[in-house]
């Protein structure tokens, strides 16, 4: 196992010099954020970003994300000449030493949370999704800002975009991941990059948007239908887990046993209600996953990928991007470190 940790890049408060003074930490998980979704990530742009975080004695070994552009998911005309891009992508990526893409193939919307600072009784924030908040909203109509909206979309243009999936059910959106994946994974297979798809957060539908990797049967098919071991998952705790009927042990030891999972999302959320939850620290007690499960699972089964701790709290007054501050997650780090080494040593 090798414990990593986000990093947006020179704009992020959190330094490489920070991140490597955490005990243990083998490198970072990191993009380059200005290449418009569909473009070909320049080789000599990949090269001077992995050179910046070598020189720090971190690996970039993991990229989290390369973007699907929405006519891939929509199965557009022009899809051919971005998944063509996209494989190009990745041979760069594979030229520079990277082993995993992290991806998702969620429409319109990446993670979405209705609160980004819920304050907590000990004074801490986190993340929290309530299902009747989102319920008011409805993004054809209404000027709103919320994690995981676009807003690089005009009104006009999100409106455009929604009537577009109109047409796309689950069923054609799951044919059209496959379509994308029976391209780059041959592409994958030969520069040595393993393709991790993140599961829809949270994973239901919203907005009447078909989401399809939000549960076993769901991953099932994506896993057999394009049946390479370099088409995998990142097993995201806190995405798969906020729905109750997704057990997370289980499924960590059935996908780590099978040798799909090639990075780790390590979060722990607490329910609050139907469909919705609150972020909270790693630890099992302190929300409702079961964290040494998960980790036990993943040991038992032959497990030897990237984690990295996902969201943490805003705690002793840092105003950390939301979900990405450096203390919380540094503690999310120790936990799951130790409790690696735990399991490690007893089993
Ligand atoms: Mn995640």
């Amino acid at each position: 196992m090798k414990m990593t940790f986000r990093w947006y890049g020179e704009k992020d408060p959190n330094s490489l010099e920070y991140i490597r003074q955490i005990p243990l930490m083998s490198g970072v998980v990191t993009a380059i954020y200005d290449v418009p979704a569909g473009q070909v990530w320049p080789q000599e742009r990949i090269d001077a970003l992995k050179a910046t975080v070598n020189a720090m004695n971190l690996e970039m070994e993991v990229i989290e994300s390369v973007p699907v552009h929405e006519d891939i998911k929509l199965g557009a005309p022009t899809r051919d000449k971005l998944i063509e891009n996209y494989c190009t992508t990745i041979r760069h990526l594979g030229k520079a030493g990277v082993k995993v893409v992290c991806y998702n193939f969620m429409p319109v919307f990446d993670w979405m949370r209705s609160d980004l600072k819920q304050r907590m009784p000990d004074g801490s924030t986190c993340l929290a999704y309530d299902q009747k908040t989102v319920d008011m909203l409805d993004p054809a109509i209404s000027d709103l800002s919320l994690p995981g909206w676009d807003e690089s979309y005009t009104r006009e243009q999100l409106r455009d975009l929604l009537k577009q999936y109109d047409s796309i059910n689950e069923k054609k959106l799951m044919d059209n991941l496959i379509y994308f994946l029976s391209k780059v994974i041959p592409v994958c297979e030969e520069s040595n990059v393993k393709m991790a798809i993140h599961p829809d957060d949270p994973p239901w539908s919203l907005f009447g948007l078909p989401r399809i990797i939000s549960d076993e049967n769901g991953v099932d098919e994506m896993l057999s239908r394009v049946n390479s071991p370099y088409n995998g998952l990142t097993l995201c705790s806190g995405s798969f887990g906020c729905h109750p009927k997704n057990d997370i042990p289980r499924l960590a030891a059935k996908y780590a046993k099978a040798g799909r999972i090639h990075f780790v999302h390590a979060r722990n959320i607490k329910f609050t209600g139907e469909n919705s939850f609150h972020e909270s620290a790693h630890p099992t007690s302190c929300g409702s996953l079961d964290m040494y499960g998960i980790l036990k699972a993943l040991y038992e089964n032959g497990f030897d990928g990237y984690i990295r701790p996902d969201h943490g709290r805003n705690i002793w007054c840092e105003d950390g991007r939301p979900g990405y501050g450096l203390f919380d997650r540094a503690l999310g780090a120790m936990y799951l470190t130790g409790l690696w080494e735990g399991i490690s040593k007893t089993i």
